[in-house]
């Protein structure tokens, strides 16, 4: 049995579409877990968006027991959280760290992160479209571990 790839979004995210249109762009999460569903094939993906940081890590923890791997945008809690950063430790497969924007090239409150410590891969800058070539490499890192 595949394990599912976990796609988890942090706060604010919802309101993506409307949210600063020049950032973000105007896709919506809706069209976001579409993508991400494409772009998984046949393969089993959960997808899923909170504002509370322990749900969050409620969902990593669910993960770490069921998932194949791990593509989050932690969005704020990227900067803040030690306890997302801590629950990631635990999880045994590939993590990539997915941002819309290119956080490096915003202001410097934006460019130190926590789950990069722990991220296999980082991706950000690619807009919406960053999602489905983060799920895409995930279904690649399960599909060739050992
Ligand atoms: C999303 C957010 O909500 C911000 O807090 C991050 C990230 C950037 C993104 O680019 O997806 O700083």
């Amino acid at each position: 049995m595949t394990k599912p790839i976990y796609v988890l979004n942090g706060p604010n995210l919802n309101r993506l579409g409307t949210r600063e249109p020049h950032l973000y762009g105007s896709t919506t999460l809706a069209e976001v877990e579409a993508m991400c569903r494409e772009a998984a094939g046949h393969g089993p993906l959960v997808f899923r968006q909170s504002n509370r940081e322990y749900e969050l890590i409620d969902w990593i923890h669910e993960a770490i027991d069921n998932g194949g791997a791990i593509v989050i945008n932690p969005a704020a809690f990227t900067f803040t959280s030690m306890a997302i950063l801590d629950a990631l430790k635990m999880f045994p497969g590939p993590i990539i760290e997915l941002h819309i924007t290119n956080i490096h090239r915003r202001e410097p409150i934006y460019h130190r992160s926590f789950v990069s410590l722990v991220a296999t891969a980082v991706i950000a800058g690619l807009g919406p479209r960053g999602y489905a070539v983060a799920v895409a490499a995930a279904r690649d890192l399960i599909d060739s571990a050992p």
